[in-house]
Parts: C-alpha cells; structure tokens; sequence
C-alpha cells in the first residue's frame, strides 16, 4: 500500500443532462443512503473518508453544439467537477466520485490529471465504449462521448467547444482500456480498431477470464506500475441482472462478482488515484431493482477501498482456548 490508499473524498455529481432520464441526477443520493459513508470507514481503522458533498455548478451562456444535447448544462458541470476533483487528490485524497450520468467523467478525468501533473491511466469498465463524437453519434447524448473528449488522439475530430478551454485533451488512448465492451457503435469499433485501443469485451472475459482480462489491461495502460489509476465505471458495465436500474442497460454483461474482481486488484496495486461510479438510476425498475442496483455499486466500491471478502481478522486476540 501506499500512504494514502486509506484516504478517501466521496464527490456526488447529480448531473443526468448527459442523456435523457432523471432519474440519474439521484444517483450519489441513493448510494449515500445505502451507508456508503459508514460502509467505507468500517473497511478497517486506517481508512479515513470526507464526504465533500454534492458539486453544483452555475450555467455559464455558451452557444449550443450541434447534436450535443444540453451542450452549455455539460461544460459547465464539467468544469466545476474538474476543480472539485483537483482540489480533493491534491488534498491527498483518493477522489471516489458518485454520478451522475458518465459525461461528468470529462470533469472527473480532468481534475486528476490536473493533480497528478498528467501521469495517469483509465481504466473503463463499461457495456459502452463511450468514443462517439458530436458527427458520429445517433442520439446526441454527451455520456456517450467522454472518452472521445478526453482522448488527444481524437481531438482533431472535435469542433472548437466554447466554455471548455479548461479541458486540456492530454491522455493517450494508449493508457486507456476497456473492460466489458458488448455495445459498440460502428464508428467507435472503427476508432479502436484504427487507433488499435486496448479493449476487452465480454468475449475476452469469456475467453481468458477476469483475473487475466484485468492483469493484461494494467500491463497495456501501465506497464512499469507507475501511474496513477483512474477507474471509470458505469454501472450498466455489470449484467443488467445484477444493476437493472440503469439508462442503457445491456444483457450479457459482467457478474458482480467480475465486476468485484477488478476493483479488487486495482486495490491490489496501491494506485488507484480516482474512481467514478455513474449511471445509477433509482427511477428505473422496481424498488427491488433499485435495492439491487444500489447494493452492487456498493460492494464494487468497496472492494476498491479495500474490503476483503476473506473477512478482517479481530483488532483484539482473544485467548485462543476461547474456541
Ligand atoms: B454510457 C450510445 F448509440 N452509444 O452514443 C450513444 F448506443 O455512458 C449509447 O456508456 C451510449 O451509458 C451509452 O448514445 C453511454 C448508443
Ligand atoms: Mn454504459
Ligand atoms: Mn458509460
Ligand atoms: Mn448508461
């Protein structure tokens, strides 16, 4: 471990002008009320978390973008999540963000990178690519485009973006990689296949499965094990069994016990530098549903922060005849 891996910061973004479906914008609610907060500091005594509450931001009147939805909403949400981020890693904090719809993963990627002077890596563990641009989208939602935005390779393919001059498009693709692909639109296979990105679909897991799937993604995105680990998860990543209630669920997806896997050995490495967690939507399904969807976002943070399915060992020994 490294000496912060117990210090955390828990951000809410309850942002859903991203796509169309409100419900989202209550996602940090639910989750904080299933005791996230209370869950995370039980992990064991070093932990230490800061809620820093909910980001809210002030509509700056830039002019729309074609087929970007809610444009002006979107950059300056963004903004504010980016310096909230900032602010929180440099603060020496693990930055565990809680959505939202997955546009706010601009912001998110942003802050981090803005803190830790550029050196890091994206994991995306996601049914959903995320590499539409403004032409190549079908619907117009920017949380279908955040990795477009964030990657440099792909910055030619973008109009100018007003109101967004603070969003410096610095990682690589090459320090990206996708976990649990089953939806991919054509021109985003065309982007991974063209700029060859390192992406594992459900094929992959199926194949090789998650402990390897998860090892050669940190080999690609990391391989000297030096950066700074930005883990990006959608929720609708896991099978639609395991998270219904979400905006773009798909079938065939990852169990929660793959989904639990991977954030164990990201906490394995001592490098996880920032964590979303989006596209929980509460108005989706039924309570049940809800309960269900909420209780796996759960489990996938915490085994982030530590949590050990093995059990803790006691904080005192007791006499060992006791047993
Ligand atoms: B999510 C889609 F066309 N690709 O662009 C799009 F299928 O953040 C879906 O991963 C995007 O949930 C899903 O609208 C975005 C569509
Ligand atoms: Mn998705
Ligand atoms: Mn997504
Ligand atoms: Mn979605």
């Amino acid at each position: 471990h490294n000496g912060n891996s117990s210090k955390i910061g828990v951000l809410g973004v309850p942002f859903n002008k991203g796509q169309p479906k409100l419900g989202v914008a209550k996602g940090p609610k639910v989750i904080r009320d299933a005791g996230l907060i209370q869950k995370l500091s039980e992990i064991h005594e070093l932990v230490d978390v800061k809620d820093y509450g909910d980001v809210s931001y002030n509509i700056n009147e830039v002019k729309e973008i074609l087929n970007m939805k809610e444009y002006p909403h979107f950059a300056s949400c963004n903004l504010e999540v980016s310096r909230n981020v900032e602010k929180i890693v440099k603060d020496g904090r693990i930055c565990l963000t809680l959505g939202g719809d997955h546009s706010i993963a601009v912001g998110t990627v942003d802050g981090h990178i803005k803190a830790k002077t550029e050196n890091i890596c994206i994991l995306w563990i996601d049914a959903h690519a995320d590499l539409n641009t403004n032409k190549t989208s079908s619907s117009g939602n920017v949380h279908g485009m955040p990795m477009a935005l964030l990657a440099r390779e792909l910055s030619d393919y973008w109009p100018y973006l007003p109101g967004m001059d603070w969003q410096k498009p610095v990682i690589s693709i090459r320090n990206v990689a996708y976990i649990g692909l089953r939806s991919v639109d054509s021109y985003e296979r065309l982007v991974i296949d063209r700029l060859g990105i390192t992406a594992f679909g459900m094929e992959d897991v199926e194949n090789y499965g998650i402990n390897t799937v998860v090892k050669m993604a940190l080999d690609r995105i990391d391989p000297e094990g030096r950066r700074s680990i930005h883990v990006s998860y959608d929720i609708d990543s896991l099978d639609s069994l395991e998270a219904p209630s979400t905006g773009t669920s798909v079938r065939g997806g990852l169990t929660l016990r793959e989904g639990i896997h991977i954030m164990e050995t990201i906490h394995k490495t001592g490098r996880l530098g920032a964590m979303d967690l989006v596209e929980v939507n509460p108005s989706i399904g039924s309570e049940k549903d809800v309960n269900r969807t909420v209780e796996a976002a759960v489990h996938v943070i915490l085994a982030a922060f530590g949590h050990s399915r093995r059990g803790l060992l006691p904080k005192t020994s007791l006499p060992l005849q006791t047993f």
